[in-house]
């Protein structure tokens, strides 16, 4: 048995950002144009109008401040509310792997390493750009690797889940090594005409390198365990898929043809469910809190971690010890927990020990403890 270690991250930024007033201001005049246009329907009580959005409600229920986008055109029109992406040819990388392509070769270089070194891609992310083939194999095709590739979905979860099934692998010698990597376009799928979520989410693509400890060149993360766990629930969901054109309605403008969720639910159910993860994760691992240097959580609410942060560490966290990129980022699904790793994780002393959660739809929840070497 091999032990599996993070030996580089890599995040991929698009450059354009969404602020909550730019989101609010195009949320508000496409709200009065819907009420406009339904005056009369909205007068007779048959369609409800919609409300506007506001600044203070997104930072204070969320922490968010500020988005990144792949395409920004077409967001904040409020005739059109979603991105307006350019069709590409069979024959071009598609926007997923080529944003891939981004993290992974930041990964790479923050290993000293490069595809040659890489055995196996796990694209693992909250929704696929095409059934097939897997964007996995075209990112591997892309960089070069040998070895194999495949795509892999659990929401929220994707990069803790991925990470899991690469550090098996290297821990029983099937593979050496393996990049996972998340490319998340958030923006395309969440409802941009919803309140109640339109300020939810960005796109980012995040990296990790994964490779046997003995093939670290510089300081790296070995993976202590890992810890997976899914519960079904429909308070997140999406109901889009190949069915879809199959059925009466089905290529309709629908509301449940991009993410809903019943977000209080959410927070209520999830948080306890993520809290005892952890602490089981930590006990079945030997682990107190004091032993625990940092936790580096999904990204999806800052009162969320806030709660799940105290119920671990028994007291309020320091900052420095549970860190935040929500504000900047927004709810990057499966990239959330990665970007705060990657960022915030350099300073961590020889032997201290971290751990990486995510959570989200399913409902599913993973862990990745790390001790630090070098
Ligand atoms: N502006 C002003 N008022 C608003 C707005 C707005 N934008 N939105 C809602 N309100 C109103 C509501 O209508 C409500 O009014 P009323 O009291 O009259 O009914 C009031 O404000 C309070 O609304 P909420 O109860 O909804 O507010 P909360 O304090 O609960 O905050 C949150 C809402 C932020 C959604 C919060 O519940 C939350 O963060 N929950 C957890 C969410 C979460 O973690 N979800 C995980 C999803 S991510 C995931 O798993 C990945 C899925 C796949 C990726 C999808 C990519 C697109």
């Amino acid at each position: 048995m091999y032990t599996p270690a993070i030996t580089g991250t890599g995040v991929f930024t698009p450059s354009e950002t969404v602020t909550n007033a730019e989101l609010v201001t195009a949320f508000n005049a496409y709200a009065d144009l819907y009420n406009a246009e339904h005056a009369d329907e909205i007068a007779a009580g048959m369609v409800e109008a919609k409300e506007h959005s506001s600044e203070e409600f997104i930072v204070k229920a969320s922490g968010i401040e500020q988005r990144y986008v792949m395409v920004k055109e077409g967001i904040l029109d409020p005739t059109v509310m979603y991105p307006k992406m350019r069709q590409r040819s069979d024959d071009e990388p598609s926007i997923m792997a080529e944003m891939a392509l981004k993290a992974a070769n930041i990964a790479l270089e923050n290993a000293g390493k490069t595809a040659a070194d890489v055995g196996a891609v796990i694209c693992a992310a909250s929704n696929l750009e095409r059934a097939y083939p897997a964007v996995a194999i075209e990112i591997q095709d892309l960089l070069g690797i040998q070895g194999f590739a495949f795509d892999m979905n659990v929401a929220c979860s994707s990069a803790t889940f991925g990470i899991q099934a690469a550090a098996d692998m290297i821990r029983s010698g099937s593979i050496r090594s393996a990049l996972v990597i998340n490319p998340e376009i958030c923006s395309a799928h969440i409802e941009w005409r919803d309140r109640d979520c339109h300020f939810i989410f960005g796109d980012v693509a995040t990296a990790t390198l994964l490779e046997r400890e003995e093939d670290a060149t510089g300081p790296y993360f070995a993976v202590k365990s890992t810890r997976c766990a899914t519960s079904f629930s429909n308070n997140i969901r999406n109901n889009n898929g190949f069915l879809r054109r199959s059925r009466p309605d089905g290529m309709k403008d629908r509301r449940d043809m991009q993410f809903m969720q019943n977000g209080r639910k959410v927070f209520k159910e999830v948080v306890p469910m993520v809290s005892q993860h952890i602490m089981d994760h930590m006990a079945d691992e030997h682990l107190d809190a004091d032993d625990i240097k940092r936790l580096w959580l999904h990204q999806a609410n800052k009162s969320m971690n806030d709660f799940i942060g105290k119920k671990v560490l028994g007291r309020t966290p320091e900052p420095h010890e549970q860190p935040n990129i929500l504000q900047d980022y927004a709810n990057t699904s499966s990239a959330g927990s990665i970007i705060t790793f990657a960022k915030h994780s350099a300073d961590l002393k020889d032997g201290d020990h971290g751990l990486i959660c995510s959570f989200g739809a399913g409902y599913s929840v993973g862990s990745v403890l790390v001790e630090k070497h070098g």
